[in-house]
């Protein structure tokens, strides 16, 4: 099976512009890699947020970093093959973002 051609680690311009159009998120402290924390009402509403990102991700075959604790869900994502961040991680951030809105 032919593989897509490997994303590219962005810029340091091309990632500022991303996260001052991402809200929500921001740089990782300790990493190359965006994060946001998710808060919802219940656990139901954080667990069926997971349910469709997961959808997505698999899709995109773009998986994040993730942990749930009842109704919170914190998300770290970071392009592994890259080494850091690419429009992959943008593309799923943005996708994250509109599911959590409703
Ligand atoms: N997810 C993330 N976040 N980064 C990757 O580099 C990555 C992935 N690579 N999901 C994919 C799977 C790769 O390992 C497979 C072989 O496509």
């Amino acid at each position: 099976v032919k593989e897509p051609p490997m994303a590219e680690k962005l810029t340091p311009e091309a990632r500022a512009a991303a996260l001052a159009d991402l809200p929500g998120w921001s740089q990782d402290d300790n990493r190359d890699a965006i994060r946001r924390r998710f808060s919802f009402k219940t656990f139901n509403q954080a667990f069926g947020f997971m349910t469709r990102c997961a959808l997505v991700a698999e899709k995109m075959d773009h998986h994040p970093e993730w942990s749930n604790v009842y109704n919170t869900v914190d998300v770290t994502l970071s392009t592994h093959d890259a080494g850091g961040l690419t429009d992959l991680d943008i593309k799923l951030a943005r996708s994250m973002n509109r599911i959590a809105e409703g």
